[in-house]
């Protein structure tokens, strides 16, 4: 994938701040800290697109990056973090919950699982938002340098059960090593329904 431009665009608590409509959008959702903002850095070939931290809680707005003026990638604040400030908490769903179901651009998701968790609620819950309004998503299990290659397939086994769903639905990510890089940027050419942005490869 040839990234020719990838930019900030804005950010925004409401719906009266996000960018006009203009390209297709693929919102990034998940728990705080499972690696949302280091998946698009990584796409991006970026390592500061986007800023990371070890503290969770780290994005606390939903972020707009426009990439080769092909498609705008959406960095959702991440839920379930106790300790993030009551404000946050209290705001996260109403801000999320806004943007995944009016946001008219919006061509699919990505759901972001750490690899070695078990989804609960709050995933469980997302995934039933996304099929009752009709939302693509894909689910991206992160972090899979934590295991060596036995343990990371039978944590997607495990995963894929506790979903309901096929292992081979399941893209395998690590921002470390970059595998699975390829399958994240074939998935949202599918959601955004063009070849990827510069349908070269590297
Ligand atoms: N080992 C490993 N660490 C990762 C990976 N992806 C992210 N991390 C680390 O996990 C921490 C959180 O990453 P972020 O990308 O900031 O996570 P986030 O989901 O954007 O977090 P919030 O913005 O708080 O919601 C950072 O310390 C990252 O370096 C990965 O694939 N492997
Ligand atoms: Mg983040």
């Amino acid at each position: 994938m040839k990234i020719l431009s990838a930019e900030f665009v804005t950010s925004a608590v409401k719906a009266d701040q996000y960018p006009a409509l203009r390209l297709p959008e693929i919102g990034f959702a998940g728990r705080s800290n499972v690696g949302k903002s280091s998946l698009i850095n990584v796409l991006v070939n970026r390592k500061r697109l986007v800023k990371t931290s070890s503290t969770p809680g780290r994005t606390q707005l939903v972020n707009f990056f426009d990439i080769n003026e092909a498609v705008t990638f959406v960095d959702l604040p991440g839920y379930g973090y106790a300790k993030a400030p009551k404000r946050v908490v209290r705001e996260w769903g109403p801000m999320v919950e806004r943007y995944l179901m009016e946001r008219r651009s919006l061509k699919g998701a990505m759901l972001l699982i750490d690899i070695r968790r078990s989804p609960r609620d709050e995933e469980f819950n997302l995934i039933e938002w996304f099929r009752a309004h009709g939302i693509p998503f894909r689910v991206v299990l992160t972090k899979a340098d934590k295991f060596s290659n036995n343990k990371r397939q039978s944590n997607v086994a495990r995963i894929a059960k506790e979903l309901g769903v096929k292992s081979s639905e399941l893209i395998t990510f690590s921002a470390l090593s970059r595998s699975g890089r390829d399958e994240v940027w074939e998935a949202i050419s599918a959601l955004i329904g063009s070849p990827t942005p510069t349908a070269t490869k590297e």
